[in-house]
């Protein structure tokens, strides 16, 4: 019998049914909207590399079916179907039409899940229209087929499995339900990839309507996953790579430095992307922070000097993950580890074999110990370069930059800094905007590209200096959100490539020195008009479709195209993109971190080879400006 044979339908926990989840089905897979229906294939393929962790299955498949379904097969041990004694039903019809309370149901047979992940495959019978299961076991193939979670059949057999043993589920999810039904292979892809980044399984993602394949596949685990990320990258060594256990925790811990000046550290609990970080990423930069410092003093590397945390993550890339029972998340999207233990079981554990790796690699080691002294001193004249121009700056009140055009309001929550492109349109904007409560910051020209500049020269910049000084808060390891001065900070460019760029190349230096105001919600991106349609009134529409859509309503009129933000009056400025009442303002997210970093370095930094390709693969869907 297999080892792990307390799972068995008598054991299964039966407490209600799944009406729960198709009244309030945002409880259980957090929306109806895109992020839900994913949410279902997720809950699906859990179940799968649950079985893989367990020593059971090796294959995952998720096809993208042309008749709006998705099917997950995999080739574990199969989801058992012997009758539950006081049910007298199968245990693939109770695990597919019963809500298992107090997380997975089989909790006991597996080590790990977490946050709203496994809550089970009920879940997703609940909020389908129709749903199939087959299972292969014992030589069997047992099918039961269901219609919004009711069961239209008892569960039969209907052919031989000969060895062949694992799950098929196919489902359509229920349109009553979800805003939409159609999957994205990007979303999928995303996310499948990670799942197989971080588990020895080999997922295959097929998209039928368009016969696109995929094999997500990575031997290497988080060796892999690190040269993924880093591939953009001139990397200084080969990956450290380490994993430890501890009664039921396991950490496992990859570093690697590149010549940049960035710090990227990727966290997971239980495959949950963890972007708010937590007990575990501080855990680590703790002990990474440690474990330099005394290889550096035992060097005699640093005179006199000690590194800060921040000197010993520039360049790094870092993946931190752990499987462990009962996570606790905390944060605004439940995805910061707060089990407090966590912290000294990482720190102690990645301490040392931080320092056994160091002592063990002298090459390594001194390569490493050359970057972070290195960027200690560059910090330190940093320091300096800041506090030359902050004196510089200061003009009179509360050393505000001369440029900022302030506004009176004191109160963070509802006032804005709107950075404007270009002096001119910094004028107008100055006497368009409401004084009360907006604020208005002109950006000369194009700012540094802070992902090519070594954070002293970044930090040197006058536009960038005079944006930290109005923003308050400070950057990196100074960043205090609490002395954020404005509740919403606006950019505001061009509508043309020149404006995008700008755009670009100050979201890269939000990214990199003041994430935290991203993650807050704190960070937007103005749009301005392209056009202004005149008859009788004046109309001003933001792409071509409403254009024509404007055209056709008010009949022949005048149409002028916007060059820019300079050609707009005081009042035209007022109207398009600073009344609240009209504008339209997108807020920045970072919705993948891993992806972010990724595309920032690729586009912005200086190795060619990806770029170029990115820009060959995407030319087709990129506009055009004449
Ligand atoms: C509980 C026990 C056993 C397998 C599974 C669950 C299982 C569930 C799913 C869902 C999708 N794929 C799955 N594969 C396996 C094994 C019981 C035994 O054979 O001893």
């Amino acid at each position: 019998m297999a080892a792990k044979n307390d799972y068995n339908a008598e054991n299964i926990k039966v407490l209600e049914g799944l009406e729960a989840v198709q009244k309030r089905p945002s409880m259980y897979i957090g929306g109806t909207g895109k992020d839900g229906l994913h949410h279902l294939v997720y809950e699906v393929v859990d179940n799968s590399v649950d079985e893989s962790l367990a020593g059971f299955c090796k294959n995952v498949l998720v096809i993208i079916n042309k008749d709006g379904s998705l099917t997950v097969k995999d080739d574990g041990r199969g989801i058992p179907v012997d009758m539950h004694a006081q049910y007298k039903k199968p245990a693939l019809e109770i695990a597919l039409t019963k809500l298992h309370a107090g997380g997975k149901f089989e909790k006991s047979a597996y080590a790990i899940s977490g946050g709203l992940h496994g809550v089970g495959i009920s879940v997703v019978n609940a909020l389908s229209s129709r749903l199939k299961a087959v299972v292969r076991r014992d030589g069997k193939i047992y099918q039961q087929e269901y219609s919004v979670g009711k069961p239209k059949y008892a569960m039969k057999v209907v052919g031989k499995a000969g060895k062949e043993t694992g799950t098929e589920i196919n489902f359509i999810p229920d349109p009553d339900i979800f805003s939409t039904v159609e999957f994205d292979f990007a979303v999928l892809r995303k996310r499948l990839q990670e799942i197989a980044f971080l588990n020895p399984v080999k997922i295959t993602l097929e998209d039928k309507r368009n016969d696109k394949k995929e094999i997500f596949h990575y031997e290497g685990g988080l060796v892999d996953f690190v040269q993924h990320i880093n591939k953009s990258k001139t990397v200084l060594h080969k990956p450290i790579y380490f994993k430890r256990q501890e009664d039921d925790t396991i950490v496992e811990v990859v570093v690697q430095y590149n010549d940049g000046y960035n710090e990227s550290i990727f966290g997971f609990v239980n495959i949950i992307n963890t972007t708010e970080g937590g007990t575990h990423v501080s855990g680590f930069k703790t002990a990474l922070t440690r474990a330099v410092n005394d290889y550096i003093a035992k060097k005699g590397l640093l005179k006199g000097g000690k590194l800060s945390g921040d000197d010993t993550r520039e360049g790094l890339t870092a993946i931190i993950n752990i499987k462990m029972r009962d996570p606790q998340f905390e944060g605004q999207t439940k995805t910061k580890l707060g089990n407090s233990e966590m912290k000294g079981i990482v720190d102690s554990m990645a301490h040392l074999a931080l320092t056994e790796f160091l002592e063990e690699n002298p090459t390594i080691a001194n390569k490493i110990a050359q970057k972070v002294v290195a960027s200690a001193k560059a910090r330190e004249a940093a320091k300096k370069a800041r506090d030359l121009v902050r004196r510089k700056n200061v003009i009179g009140f509360g050393g505000l930059p001369g440029k900022l055009a302030d506004c009176s309001s004191k109160k963070t929550d509802n006032t804005e800094l709107y950075i404007v492109e270009g002096d001119s349109a910094g004028g107008s904007a100055k006497m368009g905007r409401d004084k009360e409560f907006q604020a208005i910051l002109p950006m000369k020209g194009k700012t540094i590209n802070v992902e090519k500049a070594n954070p002293t020269k970044a930090l040197s910049h006058e536009g960038i200096t005079n944006l930290i000084t109005a923003i308050g808060t400070g950057v990196r390891e100074n960043f205090d959100i609490s002395k954020l001065r404005y509740g919403r900070v606006v950019i505001l460019s061009d509508a043309d490539v020149d404006g995008q760029h700008i755009t670009t190349l100050l979201l890269t230096f939000f990214y990199r020195y003041l994430p935290e105001l991203i993650e807050n919600g704190n960070l937007f991106i103005a749009v301005p008009p392209l056009y202004r349609i005149r008859k009788k009134k004046d109309y001003y529409v933001y792409n071509e479709e409403e254009l024509k859509k404007t055209i056709e309503k008010v009949g022949k009129s005048e149409v002028t195209r916007f060059k820019g933000l300079s050609e707009m009056n005081p009042q035209q400025l007022w109207d398009t993109t600073l009344d609240p009442k009209k504008r339209i303002l997108k807020k920045v997210k970072i919705e993948d971190a891993v992806l972010a970093d990724e595309v920032f370095t690729m586009l912005m930094g200086d190795v060619v080879g990806p770029r170029r390709k990115f820009i060959e693969v995407n030319a087709d869907i990129a506009e055009v400006d004449m």
